[in-house]
């Protein structure tokens, strides 16, 4: 790898015009060392940086690119799109088709609405949920991250975790007192706030398959046992599938798992790389929805026709097949992260779901926030630095999903377990 000099200089320039340097946090490398990369071009599964420098990428814009960078087809329809106009504020029929797309996808979603990104869908459908219980408060998990609203900067995973500020100085006390917070895969934790407090609790707010602390599965029973209380109680059940939605499988995790949410939010993948996010569910619910109904919400890149086309396009090629190959891609990554490990005798848990992966580096099985963070991050950082030295680009975090791509090939993964043995004998250096 070449010096990132021109990185560096542009880092410079960054932090006297950004906070940070950044317009999101993790993407400043401070968990991991080091400045960040300045990426100037990206195709298939590869970026480069403005040295010249190129990485396998498994961060992939962090989950939307699940046909890789730039795919030629997607490119040129999105030209066209612009070349017809980039914004109209105004209905047009690409919207109406991707709503029937997502429909026919995620059956639960029978009214769908279209905003710019997944923040802007988590934070409505709490509104929405709050307006159709008339009850306040809602219930999180620690480590689950829904966006930067303030509801969920209470013990959030993602950049909050990263940089140690789980829970966000600037939330007003009020706001964060309707926050109730309860243990990822502990039904009981979620069973007692309800006992306690249904009367008071809108929703339940969860990421099916957790994305934010690394990647969590759901315990066998979790996802039903939640599903169960909020039935029982009233609860509006919202399962946050901006990172699981069009991964676990075309259905998202709600598909794999048999579940019905009330209401579910997304982003990346159905905005296809552009920005895009959509909260959606049952009927009598997103009927509250204005102009339908009371609850405002409103935006002016709503439906926006370039980012509807990239999603239309991103969406009509999520296949079986192409689900089969990224699958058996991310299990032969996550044995071949373990074996490297084990080779270095380095402690490393990985969590694999699908093209979704984390390597923990922990002895202890990771089920939970308090699991998660029992991982050695200093040996994250050694790690990361020797994949980027041997041409592979981790996310620049312990606390998030790996991504693959249809782009990334069998060689292209053989080539990242290669270079993790040599990464992890680093970490075993210097631990
Ligand atoms: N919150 C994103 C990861 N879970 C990071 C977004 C970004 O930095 O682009």
């Amino acid at each position: 790898m070449k010096k990132p000099i021109t990185s560096q200089k542009l880092f410079a320039r960054a932090v006297q015009a950004l906070p940070g340097g950044v317009d999101s946090p993790v993407r400043a490398f401070q968990a991991v060392g080091g400045s960040p990369l300045f990426i100037r071009r990206a195709s298939g599964a590869t970026i480069e940086d403005v040295d010249g420098n190129r990485f396998t990428d498994y961060v992939m814009s962090w989950g939307p690119l699940i046909h890789g960078h730039a795919p030629r087809g997607l490119v040129r329809a999105v030209a066209a799109a612009a070349r017809r106009g980039t914004s109209f504020g105004a209905p047009s029929p690409l919207e109406v088709e991707l709503a029937e797309r997502v429909r026919a996808l995620v059956p639960s979603m029978a009214r769908v609405r279209f905003v710019s990104s997944g923040t802007e869908a988590t934070m409505s459908a709490i509104r929405v949920a709050r307006a159709f219980t008339g009850r306040d408060k809602i219930v999180k998990f620690e480590g689950c991250y829904h966006g930067h609203a303030d509801a969920f900067l209470a013990k959030a995973g993602s950049g909050a975790t990263t940089l140690g500020v789980p829970t966000s100085p600037g939330v007003a006390g009020a706001v964060a007192a309707d926050t109730l917070l309860a243990r990822y895969n502990d039904l009981a934790s979620v069973e007692a706030l309800c006992d306690a407090q249904a009367a008071s609790v809108a929703a339940i707010i969860v990421e099916p398959i957790a994305g934010n602390m690394g990647v969590v599965a759901p315990a066998e029973g979790f996802l039903h046992g939640l599903r169960a209380l909020a039935s029982r109680d009233g609860i509006v059940l919202i399962f946050d599938e901006v990172i699981s939605g069009f991964r676990a499988s075309a259905g998202g995790a709600q598909a794999v798992f048999g579940i019905a949410a009330d209401l579910t939010c997304l982003g990346k993948i159905i905005g296809g790389g552009l920005p895009v996010g959509a909260y959606g569910g049952r009927a009598d619910i997103m009927d509250m929805v204005a102009p339908s109904g009371p609850v405002y919400q409103a935006g002016t890149l709503s439906g926006n026709p370039v980012a509807m086309t990239a999603g239309l396009w991103a969406l009509k090629r999520l296949t079986p097949a192409l689900y089969k190959d990224l699958a058996r891609r991310g299990s032969t990554l996550a044995a071949g992260l373990a074996q490297a490990a084990r080779e270095a005798r380095v402690p490393l848990q990985v969590n694999a779901f699908g093209s979704l992966l984390t390597p923990f580096f922990t002895s202890s099985p990771v089920r939970d926030y308090d699991s998660a963070l029992t991982a050695n991050t200093r040996a994250y950082a050694a790690f990361f630095s020797g994949m980027l030295a041997r041409g592979i680009y981790p996310p620049p975090s312990q606390f998030e999903a790996w991504f693959l791509s249809a782009a990334h090939s069998d060689r292209d993964v053989k080539k990242t377990v290669e270079a993790s043995r040599g990464a992890m004998r680093d970490v075993a250096r210097q631990m």
